[in-house]
């Protein structure tokens, strides 16, 4: 199966929600179609903002064009809805190829962190790139061994200290392990409560600066995993997170398991992150590099 074919498959859901409705309309053009359609979009968790002016810019360009096919004005509009995503360089470009690249995995509780932390390692090494893991969520002593699990399936290395040591002095081992071994990239998990805001802030920046502690120019990637399933919610938790530490890109997962996958649209709209990742099921091979035209594409299209 190709990419396009997996990222459609995982947006099953959020597209039978809307791609036949989208359909419908574009064929029909009723008087309402604008209105019914901002409203098919705003069904999909889009948002309102996004769902708005992805509208009016489609009611403008129609009259700019007034010979358009329907299947013009779809694609002008699969167009636009990509164009929301902000235009980034891949991972790999932060990273001088002289270290490793440090990805710390972040967000709420049960949002996906350990297992995408575990997909992320099997992409990478599908990739031809050296990965190493640290088990920074020292909280739990169940969530060590479930990374630990990760890395004997996958067989990547996984730096570990006793459940309640410090997540600092772990991240600190892994990046140092990273760099001794000359792996390629350091995937750290961390811990998800956030009960309180201070302590976590305080973790994780105390996380940041031993990851630079012997480089100051190692290059790290805040990664916020978040759960596609709780749709607009996810932009108050996105917010929330900002206060804490400074994302620098989005993994959106469970989008098998949701309608709502259009909030991916409005994440990176208003705060122009770029989602990285989707995740589309339980499995090692469940985790899809984003392409947003791609993405647009799979949920409004039934074919
Ligand atoms: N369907 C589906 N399930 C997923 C996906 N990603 C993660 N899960 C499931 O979500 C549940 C929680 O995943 P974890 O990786 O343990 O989440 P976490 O963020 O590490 O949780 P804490 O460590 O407790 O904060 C598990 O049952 C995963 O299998 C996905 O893309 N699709
Ligand atoms: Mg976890």
């Amino acid at each position: 199966m190709g990419l396009f074919e997996k990222i459609k498959e995982g947006l099953a859901k959020t597209r039978t929600r809307i791609a036949s409705a989208v359909e419908v309309l574009f064929r029909r053009k009723d008087p309402s179609f604008y209105r019914d359609l901002e409203e098919i979009l705003i069904t999909a968790d889009v948002g309102p903002v996004v769902a708005q002016s992805l509208v009016s810019d489609l009611r403008e360009w129609e009259k700019d064009h007034p010979e358009v096919t329907p299947e013009e004005s779809l694609a002008h509009l699969e167009q636009k809805m990509a164009g929301e995503f902000p235009q980034t360089p891949p991972l790999w470009d932060s990273s001088p190829g002289n270290g490793p690249l440090v990805i710390l995995m972040v967000g709420v509780n049960g949002v996906g962190k350990t297992t995408t932390t575990g997909k992320l390692a099997m992409y990478f090494r599908d990739q031809g790139r050296t990965v190493i893991l640290g088990a920074a969520d020292t909280f739990r002593a169940a969530a060590v061994e479930q990374l630990r699990k990760w890395g004997e399936q996958l067989d990547v290395p996984v730096v570990h200290q006793k459940p309640g040591a410090d997540p600092a002095s772990v991240a600190f081992d892994t990046v140092k392990a990273a760099r001794a071994r000359k792996m390629d990239v350091a995937i750290i998990d961390t811990a998800g409560r956030l009960q309180n805001k201070h302590n976590l802030m305080a973790e994780l920046k105390k996380i940041g600066s031993v990851i630079r502690k012997e480089d100051p120019e190692t290059p790290v990637e805040i990664l916020l995993v978040l759960d596609a399933t709780i749709g607009q919610n996810a932009l108050a938790q996105l917010e929330e997170f900002r206060k804490i530490a400074p994302v620098s890109g989005l993994i959106l997962t469970k989008l098998d398991g949701t309608s709502k996958g259009g909030v991916a649209v409005a994440l990176a709209q208003k705060h122009h992150l770029p989602v990285r990742f989707i995740g589309v099921g339980e499995k090692a091979s469940d985790l899809l590099p984003f392409d947003s035209l791609m993405f647009a594409r799979s949920i409004l299209r039934q074919e």
